[in-house]
Order: structure tokens, then C-alpha cells, then sequence
């Protein structure tokens, strides 16, 4: 008998339930000493699925409450000790900071009489100070050194989902967790309105925003990821009524099908030179939810479109930051700008639409100009054939860094219902797996598809331990190309190339796929160059759970097109716009896509 009072129970009894009131119903956690009350309440009141790694539970926790968005809405939060739990939940932190994603953490803490002070760096065991690591990429952190109200966790752990996204990092305290405390009357009701001014922003903007349309000849608009990522599901006819041409970013990848009306592609440094043609030469651009980083415009984003842009955020510091020279920024939320679009019309100029019509022609999304030996399956083939395969309602996981990323952002077509998540933000190698397991956790109804370089892969590959218990219907694309093959690139073009670590004859050690995969009891085929169409490829693709598929790619594929960029004489790096891929397009098709508009 603890003697406890019966309407008693533990604190982090208490914290797990007020979550459960707020959505999440899956823990990912690798346990310890340092959260051994908040592992058993989560126990008791969640779907706990154990990782091998932090990190991963962290990744996995991020796609998890991304995919389950479009199905369901439940939520996951990573479950992670004191001191190296912590640590290593730091790059998932870091990585849905930087792509705006909600991601809870709850850490663990040594006991509050044991928290270092006075200048000393610890006093507790395993102690390290995770609340002041999490703290800069983070929404809100907190550090619990006794029992807090519950209204004020739950303010915090809702701030994550509220706009601007970002994770919240919660630290306890091993007394705080076992305190006894009342068992009833748990209360998370909020009375929150922060969406509000930004959508009377939105509505009072829109007039203006509809006249410039109005006006322009060559509109596009621009969704991100700040868009819901169903907004535009069902809405085919509407669109078609809309009338005017839509492109994608990385992060809204997924909520425009490729066969949608206006469709006019993906623009991006490592997109698809179409759309960055026709970016340029659009006359406004109407920017909904996206930041419009580096990455999306190019470097030399003073010359990526001749238009006038409007760009909608959530966040003012990102209209006001000075690139790309945004003609009019508005603080504003970019759905309810949508859904007015929603109910509007506008007569298209047909000279425009046949030109985006005849440009996505004439450059076609792969490159005729790559090239790679005949035994090896170029990756663009490969997801061109899952581009096929897939059926609506499955997941696309592309890695997110290597060619497991850029390949399917550019090439991947998507059918209505769709999901495709990456974390450019970051760009960390290491997160396609461990998303992929968060992914199909959150679909148990769907197929999940996992792109990812041999190099990524290694970095989480522990994680196929956690795939082979939960027997997910994961299927794993592994581009087997001896390491990696983006650092070679780098090598190659800037320092004649004089590799250094980065495939195995300059010292990378990468296993022996078949063997590795065999060892965690999964079903591993070799895919050559017939792609899907093997008929032990294609067996295996159709049969139910997990698969891993080692696919041989040429170490010396290339990835065309691509913007180049040179170094100057002192040091730093001029880019090309990203309408200017190499290789360079014919002059003829040059004269007839690059044509000047009056
Ligand atoms: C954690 C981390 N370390 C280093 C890098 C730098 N980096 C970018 S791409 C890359 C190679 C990725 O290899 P792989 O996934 O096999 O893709 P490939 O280059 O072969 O297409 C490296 C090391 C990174 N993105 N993330
Ligand atoms: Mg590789």
C-alpha cells in the first residue's frame, strides 16, 4: 500500500491526461530513469510505441501530427529522458522549428533539489540543462520544478498549434512527476483567439488583393505550406471556375494535384524549371502561405519573377525581411484569402494559359539530358513508376536531404488525397525513416512509400527495429549509390575532385543493404534497372506490411537541371536565377519559352 489518498494520483498521471484532453493519443518514447512516471501514465492513457533513438521519436512525432491532420487529427509527442534524451531529441526540435511544424516534447529533469545553479554545470545525475538548449527553437518551453496548473500547460502545449507552428518543449522534474495530486477536475478549456485579427486582416485585404487580379495578364498563384492541407481537396470544379494558374511550394506540395486545373508546377531551386520559367515572367504573384526562403526563390532572388508580389504570412518579420523584395506584404491568414478566392472568377488571358501550357511542353520535368549507366535504375524512372503505382490516399515520404529529397519534389506527380512530407528547413540527412514510421502510424489504413539515399538512411537506420515490431505498411526505397553522391557533386565541381568521406573509397563505411535488412527481419529485394516492373519487385510491392527495396543507382547519375552557382575571387558565391538551369535549353525552345511579353 503507498498510503496514498484514493482521489490521488501522480502528477505525471495528471499531465498525461490533461495531453490525452488535448488531442494526443500516441507517446513515442525511448524510456528512463528520469521519466519513469511519465512513462507508466503514459502507458495507462496512451498508444505507446517504443524508438530505438530520441531523434527518430521526435521526426516521427512531427510527421505523425503532420500526415494525421488529413485523418483524424490525433497527435503524437516524444516521450525523452533527462540529459542525453533530451540532447538527442535537440535536431527534431530544431528541424519542426524551422518548418513551422506542432511537435510536443516532454523531457525529463533530475529532481528539483538536484538542479545545478551557482555557475557549477551539474549537480543531478545526467543533468543537463534542456529547457536552455530547447529554448531558441522552440514556441514555448517550460521547466516544471513542481506541479502546474493545468490550464497552464495546456496554454502552452496549444500555442504549438496556433499560428506561427512550432514545437513546445515541456521539462519535469522526477519529484514533479511523482507528486500526489487531485485526480479530478481536470480542465484545458481555452478561450483563444489568436487566429482572429489575422483573419479580419485577410478579409479587409482581399478587395485590394482581387482588384490586382483583376488587372493582372499573367497571374500565378503561389501556395505554401502555410495553406491547410486540405483546402483545396473537392475543390476541382471551383477551381476550374477560379480560373487562375497555381503552383506549389515544397511544403505545400501536397495540396494541389498535379491534374488539377491551372496546374502549373513546382518552382524551386531544386524544382522544376517550367514552373521557375513561368514564375519569372508572371506579372503578379499571389503568395499564399509560404515565407519565401532562399531556397524557394534562389539566391539571386532579385531576379525571380519580373511581377509584383503579394505576399500573405502569419508572420510580419517574414514579409518585412527584405528578400524577395516583396511589392506588398500582408500579415494576414493565407486560407481565409483563399477561400474568398474560392468564390470568385477571372477571365484568364488564353495568350498566358497556352504559354504555361506550351512551356511545360517543351521543358519536360525530367531532364532528357541526364544520363547514367545502363545496368542502374535512374531515380527520376523510379518515381515516375511510384508516381503510377501509388494510389490516392497514400503517403509519399521523400528524405530530407540527397537526392531521396529533390528527385520526388520535382519529379513525383500527385493524385488527389495524397500526402508528401519532407523537412527542408532543416535538411537534415536521417529523417526519412523515422518519418515514415511517424507517417504510417498515423495511417494504419494507408500505404506509406519511404524515398531515401543510402547516406540518409544510415543515419536512422537503428529505426528499422521499431518498423519490423510494429510491421507498418511501410514500403522503403533505398538508393543504394556507394554514399554520397550530392558531396561528390561538390568535390567534383569545386575541388577537382578530391573526395573526402563521402563514398567508400575515400573512407565511408556503409553496409552490405540485403544483409543489414535480413538482420532486422524484413523482406529486402534488389531492384535493378526493369524498376517496378520485376516481377519479384512487383510481388513484393503488392504484398501487405513492410519491404525494403535496394535500388542501384549509378554513383555518376546525373541530377539536371540544376541552378549552378561559381565562386568569386574573394570567396563568396554568385548564383544564377533559378529560371536559368543548366544544362542550357536549345535555342530554339530558349526563343519560344523566354519570349517577351509586352
Ligand atoms: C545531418 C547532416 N549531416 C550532413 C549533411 C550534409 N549532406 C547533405 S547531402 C549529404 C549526402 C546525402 O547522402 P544520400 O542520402 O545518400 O544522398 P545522395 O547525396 O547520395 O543523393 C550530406 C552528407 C546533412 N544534410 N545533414
Ligand atoms: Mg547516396
Amino acid at each position: 500500500m503507498s498510503g496514498r489518498n484514493m482521489t490521488e494520483i501522480t502528477y505525471a498521471e495528471r499531465l498525461t491526461r490533461t495531453l490525452s484532453r488535448l488531442g494526443y493519443t500516441h507517446c513515442f518514447l525511448v524510456p528512463g530513469g528520469g521519466i519513469m512516471h511519465l512513462v507508466d501514465a503514459a502507458r495507462k492513457n496512451m498508444t505507446v510505441v517504443p524508438f530505438v533513438h530520441e531523434v527518430s521519436a521526435g521526426i516521427a512525432a512531427e510527421y505523425f501530427t503532420e500526415t494525421s491532420s488529413t485523418n483524424g487529427g490525433d497527435k503524437a509527442y516524444a516521450l525523452v529522458t533527462t540529459g542525453p534524451g533530451a540532447t538527442n531529441a535537440m535536431t527534431a526540435i530544431a528541424g519542426a522549428y524551422l518548418e513551422s511544424r506542432e511537435l510536443l516534447v516532454v523531457a525529463g529533469q533530475v529532481k528539483s533539489a538536484d538542479l545545478a545553479g551557482g555557475g557549477i554545470r551539474q549537480r543531478g545525475i545526467q543533468e543537463v540543462d534542456g529547457r536552455g538548449m530547447a529554448e531558441p527553437v522552440s514556441k514555448e518551453t517550460i521547466q516544471v520544478v513542481e506541479p502546474i496548473v493545468d490550464q497552464q500547460l495546456a496554454g502552452a502545449v496549444r500555442s504549438g498549434a496556433m499560428p506561427r507552428q512550432g514545437p513546445v518543449f515541456v521539462e519535469v522534474c522526477l519529484d514533479a512527476q511523482g507528486a500526489p495530486v487531485d485526480e479530478t477536475d481536470i480542465d484545458v478549456s481555452a478561450d483563444d483567439h489568436a487566429l482572429e485579427p489575422l483573419v479580419l486582416a485577410a478579409r479587409d485585404a482581399f478587395p485590394d488583393v482581387h482588384r490586382r487580379l483583376l488587372a493582372a495578364r499573367r497571374p500565378v498563384v503561389l501556395i505554401g505550406g502555410g495553406v491547410a492541407p486540405g483546402a483545396f481537396r473537392g475543390m476541382r470544379d471551383r477551381w476550374a471556375r477560379v480560373g487562375l494558374p497555381v503552383m506549389t511550394t515544397w511544403n505545400g506540395f501536397d495540396r494541389v494535384p498535379d491534374d488539377f486545373p491551372y496546374f502549373a508546377g513546382r518552382p524551386n531551386t531544386w524544382g522544376q524549371r517550367s514552373a521557375n520559367i513561368l514564375l519569372a515572367q508572371a506579372d503578379l504573384v499571389l503568395v499564399l502561405g509560404s515565407r519565401l526562403g532562399l531556397q524557394q526563390t534562389g539566391f539571386n532572388w532579385q531576379a525571380w519573377t519580373n511581377g509584383e508580389v503579394i505576399q500573405v504570412d502569419v508572420d510580419g518579420s517574414e514579409l518585412t525581411k527584405g528578400h524577395p523584395g516583396t511589392s506588398r506584404g500582408l500579415q494576414a491568414d493565407a486560407n481565409t484569402i483563399l477561400a474568398l478566392l474560392f468564390e470568385q472568377e477571372y477571365a484568364s488571358d488564353m495568350q498566358w494559359l497556352n504559354h504555361i501550357d506550351r512551356v511545360r511542353e517543351l521543358v519536360p520535368i525530367i531532364d532528357p539530358a541526364n544520363t547514367h549507366g545502363q545496368d542502374f535504375l535512374s531515380p527520376y524512372a523510379l518515381v515516375d513508376q511510384l508516381a503510377d503505382w501509388m494510389s490516392p490516399g497514400d503517403v509519399l515520404i521523400p528524405a530530407s536531404s540527397g537526392s531521396g529529397q529533390f528527385v520526388p519534389m520535382e519529379t513525383f506527380r500527385l493524385k488527389e488525397g495524397q500526402r508528401v512530407i519532407t523537412n527542408k528547413g532543416l535538411a537534415s540527412m536521417g529523417y526519412g525513416l523515422a518519418g515514415a514510421i511517424g507517417a504510417a502510424l498515423a495511417t494504419p489504413d494507408a500505404r506509406v512509400v519511404l524515398v531515401e539515399g543510402d547516406g540518409s538512411f544510415s543515419q536512422n537506420l537503428q529505426e528499422l527495429g521499431t518498423v519490423a515490431v510494429q510491421q507498418l505498411d511501410l514500403k522503403i526505397f533505398l538508393l543504394a549509390n556507394d554514399g554520397y553522391a550530392s558531396i561528390r557533386t561538390t568535390q567534383r565541381n569545386y575541388f577537382g575532385g578530391a573526395y573526402v568521406g563521402c563514398d567508400q573509397a575515400s573512407g565511408l563505411g556503409l553496409p552490405d543493404w540485403p544483409s543489414l535488412v535480413r538482420a532486422f527481419g524484413l523482406p529486402v529485394v534488389d531492384v535493378g534497372s526493369d524498376g517496378l516492373a520485376a516481377p519479384q519487385v512487383a510481388e513484393l510491392l503488392e504484398a501487405p506490411g513492410p519491404a525494403v527495396f535496394v535500388v542501384s543507382v549509378d554513383p555518376e547519375q546525373t541530377y539536371f537541371p540544376k541552378v549552378t552557382s561559381r565562386v568569386r575571387e574573394d570567396g563568396g558565391m554568385e548564383s544564377n536565377p533559378i529560371h536559368r538551369m543548366s544544362p542550357e535549353l536549345s535555342e530554339e525552345i530558349a526563343a519560344e519559352v523566354f519570349q517577351s511579353w509586352s
